[in-house]
C-alpha cells in the first residue's frame, strides 16, 4: 500500500483528507501540534461544535472501519520532529500496528498557520506565522532531500499568492518575452497579508529545492473552502471536522451561513466587489487525492489552481440571503468598513483547468448545496456566539 504522511492532520482540511486516503487504502500517518485548537482557546474564538482530539478521532476511525491512522502530536517547526517522521525516530501517540510506518511515498503539507487576519493582528502573530510556516516548509524540504528524496511533496498553496492582478492569472507559470528573448517564470506573486506572503516564500523555497536537488513537488493554489461534510465525516458525528465561523479562523461562506442562521447581518467588507475562486471541501479531497496519484517527475514543480468557480463577496452574500430566506431566516446584508487593505473592485480572471483535466468533478455552489450547509449549521444554532463573529482586525 502507498504510504502518506499528512502534516497538519488535525485541521479543517487535514482530518477529512486523512480519512479519505485511509478509505482509499493508503497507509496514513498524521502529524499536528494543535496550533489551531490552542489559538482558538487563547483568542476565545469559539467553534460551531467541539471535536475530539486526533487520538480520539483515530480510535473512532479504527473502531468503525478497521483502518489505522497513525498519529504524532509534534511541532513540525522543530527539525528533529520532522526528521523523525522520515527516519523512524518518531514515537507515535496512537498506532495500532507496532513499528515505523516507513518513509512516506507522498507528503501532504497543510501544517501552516492558515489565517490572514491572525497574521495581521500584531508583530507577534506575524512573527509566529513567518517562523512556523517557513521553518516547517524548510524542515520538510530538507527531510525529503536527506532522508527520502523520492517522496512526492504535495503542498497547499493559495490563490492569494497571485493577488488580484489586472491580467489573466495563469496556472502557476508565465511565459515572458523580453527584448526578443523568451523564458518561463513563476507567475508574479503579490500577496495581500503576511500569511499569504509566507505562502509565496514557501513556493520559492520548494522551487529552489526542485531546481537544486531534483525534488518532486505539486503546489495546489487553493481558494477559500466552504462546507463541512464529506463521505467520511458523514459516517459518525465524532468524525466531524473543525468548523470555525469567527473572524480569525472562519472563511467567508461558512461565516455567512452561520451569520444568517443567528440573525447577524452578513458582514460584507467594503464595496463587496472582492472576487475569489471558491471550492467545496469535497473538491479539496478530490484534488489532493488526484494530485497524489499524479506525481511529477524528479526535478519538476507542477502547479494547479485549486478552485471550481469565482464569486464576488456581494454575489456570495446574495446567494446566502436567498437560501436563508427560503428556510425562514430573515437575512440582512450589511456593508461595513473593510478592516483589510485590498482592492474592492477589480479584474479577476484565473485559469483553473489542470485539476479538471486530471479528473476532478466539481461540486458547484448550488441552492441544494447551500441548503445542506444551512441544515447542519441550524442544528448547532444554540452554540453560535455572536460576540466572536466580528472583531475588526485591521491590516
Ligand atoms: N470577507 C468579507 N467579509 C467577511 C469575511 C471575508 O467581505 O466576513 C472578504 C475578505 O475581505 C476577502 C474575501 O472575503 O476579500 C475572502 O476572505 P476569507 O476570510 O474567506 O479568505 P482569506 O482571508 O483570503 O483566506 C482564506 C483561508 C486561507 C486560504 C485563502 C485562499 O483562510 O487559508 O489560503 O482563503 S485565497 O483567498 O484564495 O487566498
Amino acid at each position: 500500500m502507498p504510504n502518506i504522511l499528512i502534516l497538519g492532520g488535525d485541521g479543517y482540511l487535514g482530518w477529512p483528507t486523512a480519512m479519505r486516503f485511509s478509505s482509499l487504502g493508503w497507509d496514513v500517518t498524521i502529524a499536528d501540534n494543535y496550533f489551531r485548537r490552542h489559538a482558538c482557546d487563547k483568542l476565545d474564538t469559539g467553534m460551531l461544535y467541539t471535536v475530539p482530539n486526533m487520538i480520539s478521532r483515530a480510535k473512532v476511525w479504527y473502531e468503525l472501519t478497521g483502518k489505522e491512522i497513525k498519529v504524532s502530536v509534534c511541532d513540525l517547526a522543530d527539525p528533529e520532529a520532522m526528521r523523525g517522521l522520515f527516519d523512524g525516530r518518531v514515537e507515535y501517540d496512537f498506532a495500532v500496528k507496532k513499528g515505523f510506518a516507513g518513509p512516506p511515498d507522498t507528503v501532504l503539507h497543510y501544517a501552516e498557520q492558515p489565517s490572514a487576519p491572525y497574521s495581521q493582528m500584531n508583530y507577534r502573530t506575524a512573527n509566529f506565522t513567518v517562523t512556523n510556516n517557513l521553518l516547517t516548509t524548510n524542515n520538510l524540504m530538507y527531510a525529503v532531500r536527506d532522508l527520502s528524496p523520492s517522496s512526492h511533496i504535495v503542498k497547499l498553496g493559495t490563490m492569494g499568492e497571485y493577488g488580484t492582478p489586472n491580467i489573466d492569472i495563469e496556472e502557476g507559470w508565465l511565459e515572458v518575452e523580453h527584448k526578443g528573448r523568451k523564458d518561463t517564470f513563476l507567475f508574479p506573486r503579490q500577496a495581500g497579508s503576511i500569511y499569504h506572503t509566507t505562502k509565496v516564500m514557501d513556493t520559492d523555497l520548494l522551487w529552489f529545492g526542485v531546481r537544486m536537488w531534483g525534488l518532486k513537488v505539486t503546489d495546489l493554489m487553493q481558494g477559500p473552502v466552504y462546507g463541512l461534510e464529506t463521505e467520511e465525516t458523514a459516517i459518525d458525528p465524532r468524525l466531524a471536522t473543525i468548523f470555525n465561523y469567527d473572524e480569525i479562523f472562519g472563511t467567508i461562506l461558512n461565516r455567512f451561513v452561520v451569520q444568517a442562521v443567528s440573525g447577524y447581518p452578513l458582514t460584507v467588507y467594503g464595496k463587496g466587489g472582492q472576487t475569489r475562486g471558491y471550492l467545496n471541501i469535497k473538491d479539496t479531497l478530490q484534488c489532493v487525492t488526484m494530485a497524489a496519484d499524479s506525481p511529477p517527475e524528479s526535478g519538476r514543480l507542477d502547479i494547479y489552481n485549486q478552485i471550481m468557480e469565482t464569486f464576488s463577496v456581494n454575489q456570495l452574500a446574495e446567494k446566502v440571503q436567498k437560501a436563508g430566506n427560503a428556510r425562514g431566516h430573515q437575512v440582512e446584508i450589511k456593508q461595513i468598513q473593510n478592516p483589510r487593505i485590498e482592492k474592492e473592485d477589480h479584474y479577476y480572471n484565473p485559469t483553473y483547468q489542470g485539476l479538471i483535466e486530471l479528473g476532478v468533478k466539481p461540486h458547484y455552489l448550488t441552492d441544494t448545496v447551500l441548503d445542506g450547509l444551512f441544515a447542519v449549521v441550524e442544528s448547532f444554532k444554540s452554540n453560535i456566539r455572536k460576540d466572536v463573529i466580528f472583531r475588526g482586525v485591521k491590516w
